[in-house]
């Protein structure tokens, strides 16, 4: 069945660019883009479907290639506290942080986990994200990872949207592992990696590689794990520190590494050469206050791909939004409107190994996509939060959530 979507102009994000076509027509064959161009020329056919997007901008649908949006529990309590002028450290003193996340996800049964993360998910989806990544990491146990990724499983079935999950088992140190770090690893390598792919739950294996999680060689042994397993890898790189991570990361020609506030001009060139995509996460840097910013003018220079994405997680970025990430991407690392947007569209399908069938809007990949009542693109990063009037299209058909 061929459907006609004419009177809209098109940003196709073609090479991570605008890449522009005025008055635009595109035919869609099932799932796929069969032809797009300028209106005057779209094929002559017998239409089973011909629609009117009413002068809309249509882009790529937004990929959030970066969130941790299934987890147990809330911790607005300890953005009070934060603000009250308690110390990160008196909070994870208390129990509080990621371990609290722990408790609060190992305690939560899958259906109540899937709930909370279904709210989350549309929010999402109503801003206009048609693929999403989303990773355990607040289980820290076989059973719990292994439920975390049945509900990320479970979201992509229940909601229209492309789901990637990403097993993150090295986040955190549980807390029956405390001070035994490298027994953790083990643990992940030898028990929890191979019985989650084994069972089909994990699409990318990530690490949180910090002076304040896991170092380097214990993330290296992780990642040979997820070699041998045939999964490709991801890497939490440089937040807080320089531990080049992400040189690490392009070693073993990691889809990306994510953050990257301290990498280095050395660690640019590495993840250059490997084809790592940088994921910057605008969300995490405003929330915690950072000052160092990503060099950029580093990845400029080397041609590193620069994805965005929400970071959403209940620590260090509850964002609900990919549009208003586009926004702190501009506002606070300097991108232009148009890195961002491809930051989000096919930069980012490419963290996530999809960029030969999603991200931009070019014959044979996927057509999803958002035609949004806006003058121009820029308006994407320009207005902050609130819902613009679009129509969601994914795999050919009204999105609708
Ligand atoms: N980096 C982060 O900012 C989050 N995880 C990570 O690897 C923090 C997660 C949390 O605080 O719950
Ligand atoms: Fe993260």
């Amino acid at each position: 069945m061929k459907t006609l979507w004419q009177h809209c102009h098109v940003a196709t994000m073609a090479q991570g660019k605008y890449s522009i076509i005025e008055d635009a027509a595109m035919v869609t064959a099932g799932s796929l883009i069969e032809w797009i161009g300028p209106r005057s020329q779209a094929p002559s056919a017998d239409y089973a479907q011909v629609h009117d997007l009413q002068g809309a901008w249509v882009t790529p649908g937004l990929i959030d290639c970066h969130t941790h949006t299934v987890f147990g529990g809330n911790r607005s309590g300890e953005f009070e506290q934060r603000l009250e002028g308690v110390s990160y450290a008196k909070i994870a003193a208390q129990g509080g942080g990621i371990a609290s996340t722990v408790r609060a996800t190992r305690a939560a049964s899958e259906d109540e986990l899937f709930a909370s993360a279904h709210k989350r998910l549309r929010s999402l989806l109503r801003d206009g994200v048609t693929t999403v990544e989303i990773k355990s990491g607040y289980g820290l146990d076989l059973a719990s990872e292994r439920k975390l990724l049945r509900v990320i499983r479970r979201l992509g079935e229940a909601l229209p949207v492309s789901v990637r999950a990403t097993c993150l088992a090295a986040h955190a140190l549980p807390p029956e592992y405390k001070d035994r770090a490298d027994d953790y690893i083990e643990h992940i390598c030898q028990e929890m990696l191979p019985a989650l792919a084994a069972e089909g739950l994990v699409d990318a294996v990530d690490a949180f590689c910090e002076y304040l999680a896991f170092s380097p060689a214990q993330v290296a042994r992780v990642f040979d794990v997820a070699q041998q397993l045939g999964l490709p890898v991801k890497l939490h790189a440089e937040q807080l520190s320089s531990l080049h991570g992400s040189s690490l990361a392009a070693r073993y020609q990691a889809l990306s590494a994510d953050h990257l506030e301290f990498m280095t001009e050395e660690d640019a060139i590495a993840m250059a050469a490997a084809g790592t995509v940088a994921v910057l996460l605008p969300g995490a840097f405003y929330f915690l206050r950072e000052t160092q910013l990503p060099p950029m003018e580093a990845l400029r220079k080397h041609g590193v791909k620069i994805a965005i994405a929400s970071d959403l997680n209940p620590g260090t970025s509850p964002a609900l939004s990919v549009r208003l990430m586009l926004n702190m991407a501009c506002t606070l690392f300097r991108m232009t409107p148009e890195e961002a947007l491809a930051g989000a569209t096919q930069h980012a399908a490419t963290a996530l190994g999809m960029g030969h069938t999603h991200g931009s809007l070019e014959v044979g990949k996927v057509a999803d996509f958002v035609a949004w009542q806006i003058d121009r693109p820029a308006d994407l990063a320009y207005w902050l939060g609130g819902e613009l009037d679009k129509r969601v299209v994914r795999h050919g058909v009204d999105a609708n959530v």
